[in-house]
Formats: C-alpha cells, structure tokens, sequence
C-alpha cells in the first residue's frame, strides 16, 4: 500500500510538473535608454506621440512610480539581473562589469527550461566608450551570465549598428530599435514553438545619444533645435518598434501568455533637450531627485493581468523577485541580500502601501524611498541628508527633516543599516567564496587589447571615428 502511495505521490508530481512548465508564460523585458518620466503620450507629453506605448499601457498595469534601480544605465542593468542593488554587484557607475559570482535572472530561467537570449545595449562588461560589438570570448557577455543567444554591443548604439551576434560582426543597415525589434522576433518565431517558454531581453539604444532619427520620425518636431528633433524622433522609432512587437506576439497567437515588461534605464536628459523630459519632476539621469530615478514602465500580460494604474512605487531591482514568483524559481536562485520585492500581489489588487522600502546608491549619493517620503543623501560619507513628501511636494521643493525629525531619523538609521550591509556584500562577504574574485577594470575600448586590430577598420566609421581620434590624440 505504501509503495503504491509513493508511485502515486511521484506519478502525481511528475504530471503536475509538466502541466505548470508547459504552462509557463513567454517572458520579455524591453528597456530604453535615457527616455525620462514625461516622455510618453500617456503622461500628455506636449508633442510627442507614443500610440503603441498608450495602447499598452491601456491594456496592461501602468506603473506610476516605477524606479530605475540607479540614476546611470549600468547599474541599473546590473539591479535588472540581478534584484539587487547595483554597488553589490561591482557595477559602480556607468561601463563596470557585473561581477561573475553574481547570480543572475537569465541563468536561474535557463535552467527552469526558458530558452534565454539578450539584444542590444549590454554594458555589463567593463568596456566604456561608444557601443562596439562585444567579441568572441569576451568572459563578461551576455553569454557569461545566462544568456543562450545574443546580439549585442558594448554600450549605446544608433542608426545602421554594427553588432556582434554571438562573437560574428555584423553591419546592420536601418533603425536600431526596428533592428533589435526583428532580430528578437526571428528567437522568438524559432523557440515559442517548442515546449519550453522564451526569456528575451531587449535594450534598446534610444533616446540616448549621439541623436540620430530619419526625416520622416524627425519631421513632427520640426518647432524645436536639431538635437532635440532628432532625440524626439528616436523615441518615436522606438515607439513604432513596439508596435511591431506587439502585433507579431499577437499573430504569433502568444500575447496572452507573454509577459512584456517595459521601462527605461534612467531618468531623462537634462536642459539640452526641450521640451523637458521629466514630465515637471526635479533633475535629471545621474541625481537621486525622483527626475533621475523616476521611469515609464508598463507590465502586459493579457492572460494574467487586468488593465490598471498604480501609484504602487515599484522598481528594477523587483523585476527578479516578480518573475521567481510567477515562475516558481527556487529561492536558492536568488544571492542574498536581495533588494527588490516581488509585485505580484500588485497584479489584480488594490494594494497601495508597500511594506519594503526602495533604497539607492551610486558613488556618494543614495536615497530611500518609503511609499510618499523619501530619504536624499547628497553625500552618504559626510551624513548629508534631507527628507521630502512625495505626495504633498513631488518636485521635491521642501526639506521636511527639520520639521518632521521622528521620521526623519528612523530612516537615516535604516539607510545607514542598508548601507552598511551594501559595503559587505562591495568586499564579497554574500558570495561562498567570502571574497570578490579578480574583474576586469573599466577601461575604454579603443585601449583595449583585443580590440586593437579592429581600429583601422573602426575609424571608418561616423559613430567610432572621433572617439578613436580622440582617444589617440
Ligand atoms: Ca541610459
């Protein structure tokens, strides 16, 4: 009889096993590069458009104060893959390389059965300076930290971008957005067929400079300066680039179960560009002001998620915790300490209050969020903090840390706590090793070794020529 349990008991498992992988949703993180809170139409930009963006946002969960996981583009790629704030993960700044004892989202999919693979902007592997193609053997790629196919550069990358899928260069002729766009959709049209679901990330280049837009996305902007028609009109390719996104899922007969998760790296770009690209919040990329952290992001999962708004505030370093729970990732997958939550419960609730708070930190700098109040330290080191009401001064005008000092200390001991914490895991103390193993340093390409022998080839081009002149002077 007891046999007989055990057989059923395993039989049982085996079958509810394979019923919940088959049924495992598709899942997509699409990211754009610098496009800052106010720039979508669905926060009534004044010019721009963004009707594939709207229609998303109409069908999906709008989140209203979602958090780039850092003001810079690397460190919160690094917050992404890993749910964890990026000074833990040895990405620093901007063109640090994610440290391999990381554990990252993609490799915990890979092995949950997803089909992984990564497009675009990767910046992950110690390299600064203008995308190039990331090389063959390259310890750092994507490849390095879960990611089965790629096609991806260094850093930024515009019109006609010359990228490396999986080590092999190649000339792209067109868009960028539209090249990452098709170039994902041929994985996917491979792998959606197969038994097992796909994992695709695609960090897109745009609205991030050099600006370039053709004619026809640049000529609704004809009222403004040349930098800000040509920013404007990237966004406007990257908006049409979802558009196609969305409709060949749809065409594909897999929208339903695909998870596609969009928002932005950082906050929007400062004066140059006008009209403001922070939608009337204060700063901009690179500051801890909620102008710098505050993003786009919409989650569309039409089987799962009914359309919705929220004022939950949210960030990247959720992003991991959200998909373990949907997919059921072990908890080993995960290195502690991790930072963000899962936002599942946010899914088909009317959960407004979050319990975890959202802490930040890149070189000095750092804040705390705690649903409306927000900790800013200007400088971690010299303890220079301010405290801000979100709810009632969202453009952060009014220091209440004088006049509100009970709220105001707890949250300096929290941060200082946190802090602490995050100087651990800086030495290593969260890998088994009890140590950082040796990383690359940051460095530009154009001095580096291996891409030496490309030089010659390089200079010809518009994109790499003045940094290589440059570089050399
Ligand atoms: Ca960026």
């Amino acid at each position: 009889m007891k046999y007989f349990s055990l057989v059923f008991i395993i039989f049982f498992n085996l079958a509810c096993n394979d019923k919940s992988s088959k049924n495992k949703p598709n899942i997509i993180l699409i990211m754009t590069d610098d496009q800052g809170w106010g720039q979508t139409g669905y926060y009534n930009h004044p010019i721009l458009k963004t009707p594939n963006l709207d229609s998303m946002a109409t069908n999906g969960l709008r989140l209203d104060r979602f958090y780039a996981g850092s003001p810079l583009c690397s460190p919160t790629r690094a917050t992404v893959l890993t749910g964890r704030s990026n000074d833990r993960t040895g990405v620093f700044s901007h063109g640090y390389a994610l440290r391999l004892q990381e554990k990252t989202l993609a490799e915990a999919l890979k092995k949950k059965g997803y089909k992984t693979a990564h497009f675009g902007k990767w910046h992950l592997n110690g390299l600064k300076g203008p995308g190039v193609p990331i090389l063959k053997g390259d310890n750092h790629s994507p490849e390095s930290f879960g990611f089965d196919y790629w096609i991806s550069t260094t850093n930024f990358f515009d019109l006609n971008p010359l990228m490396s899928r999986m080590g092999a260069f190649f000339d792209f002729k067109g868009n960028s957005s539209e090249i990452i766009v098709n170039e994902s959709l041929r994985f996917i049209e491979k792998n959606h067929s197969s038994e097992s679901p796909f994992f695709v990330v695609i960090w897109d280049g745009s609205p991030h400079d050099p600006f370039l837009a053709s004619e026809e996305d640049r000529k609704q902007f004809k009222s403004l300066d040349e930098k800000s028609q040509n920013h404007y009109g990237e966004l406007v390719a990257f908006d049409r680039s979802i558009g196609v996104l969305r409709k060949s899922l749809k065409d594909l007969g897999i929208s339903e179960n695909t998870i596609l998760w969009f928002c932005s790296d950082n906050g929007g770009l400062g004066e140059a560009i006008s009209p403001s690209t922070v939608g009337g919040l204060k700063g901009f990329k690179g500051s801890m002001w909620e102008g710098g952290l505050r993003v786009p992001s919409i989650i569309e999962w039409p089987s799962t998620i009914k359309p919705k708004k929220t004022n939950y505030p949210a960030s990247t370093m959720d992003i991991f915790p959200t998909i373990a729970e949907i997919v059921g990732l072990p908890e080993s997958e995960m290195l502690k300490p991790i930072d963000g939550v899962s936002i599942v419960p946010v899914f088909n609730s009317k959960i407004k209050k979050r319990e975890n708070k959202i802490p930040f930190r890149l070189e000095d700098k750092g804040a705390l969020i705690n649903n409306n109040m927000k900790l800013l330290a200007h400088s971690i080191k010299n303890e220079n903090f301010e405290l801000y009401d979100l709810k009632n001064d969202p453009k952060e005008s009014i220091d209440i840390s004088k006049t509100h000092p009970d709220i105001f200390e707890v949250m300096k001991m929290e941060y200082t706590a946190w802090n602490n914490s995050v100087d651990a895991s800086l030495k290593g103390e969260d890998y088994p090793e009890g140590k950082v193993l040796s990383q690359p340093k940051t460095h530009f390409w154009m001095g580096d070794e291996n891409y030496k022998i490309y030089l010659e080839e390089f200079i010809l081009r518009p994109e790499y020529e003045r940094r290589i002149k440059k570089f050399y002077k």
